[in-house]
């Protein structure tokens, strides 16, 4: 059986989570904090979380461990048939989590974990986003889903990924430029929400986070 490792604040481990609901494979959870340590630095080069543990070893890094569990488990496919179209899914992914979540990232410092971005970060990553999120809009559809009427593995990726960058730009530039460059995300939000892969994951996440600020 699968093992899920990490914890469920984390837009990356809850992507993971998500793709193993959707495709209805059997796993368990242990809860993992990122850190240098020996112990887990054998599990997760980098000592990151999401990992899984399969029956042949651990496997890090959550487009990777997508892919994997795609061909691994082909029942319940999250990607379309055709190649191009298949293709246009991995680009709209990779547009998803190279040219948008890492720049936003940088914000989450000051967002999530009372640290500080500093002014310099704030306008860089600014500039980044407005550029990428019009990107963005040129490669997707939202009706409902992000590439049409098929839920697939693009949503696993921008439902998760588009909700940190919506907070964490409100909260750093008083605006939600999620919100702002794209009108159907509420619309969207609802439909992927509408699922109950994607309701397990919103409640497991609201309690981890709501452990996350008691500490
Ligand atoms: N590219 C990685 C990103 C994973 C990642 O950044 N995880 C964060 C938690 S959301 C982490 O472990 N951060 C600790 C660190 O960067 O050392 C993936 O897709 O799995």
């Amino acid at each position: 059986m699968i093992k899920l490792c990490g914890f469920a604040v984390s837009n990356y481990y809850n992507k993971t989570k998500l793709v193993l609901l959707e495709k209805g494979i059997e796993f368990s959870e242990e809860f993992v904090v990122p850190s240098q340590d020996e112990s887990l630095l054998k599990r997760s080069p980098l000592g990151k979380i999401p990992f899984i543990e399969t029956e042949h070893g651990c496997l890090s890094e959550s487009q990777v461990i997508l892919e994997y569990l795609e061909e691994q488990y082909p029942n319940n496919p999250l990607y379309p048939v055709d190649i191009y179209e298949r293709a246009k899914c991995r680009e709209l992914i990779q547009h998803l989590e190279l040219n948008i979540e890492l720049h936003a990232r940088r914000l989450y410092k000051e967002v999530f974990f009372g640290g500080s971005a500093s002014d310099e970060t704030k306008a860089e990553v600014k500039d980044r986003l407005e550029i990428s999120l019009k990107g963005l809009v040129r490669l997707t559809k939202f009706s409902p889903f992000i590439l049409g009427d098929t839920f697939t593995a693009a949503d696993c990726v921008a439902w998760l990924h588009l909700s940190m960058v919506g907070i964490a730009t409100q909260k750093i530039y008083g605006v939600d430029m999620v919100a702002q460059a794209i009108p159907e995300i509420e619309s969207y939000n609802k439909a992927v929400e509408n699922r109950s892969s994607a309701q397990k994951v919103a409640a497991d996440r609201a309690i981890a986070m709501a452990n996350l600020m008691k500490k």
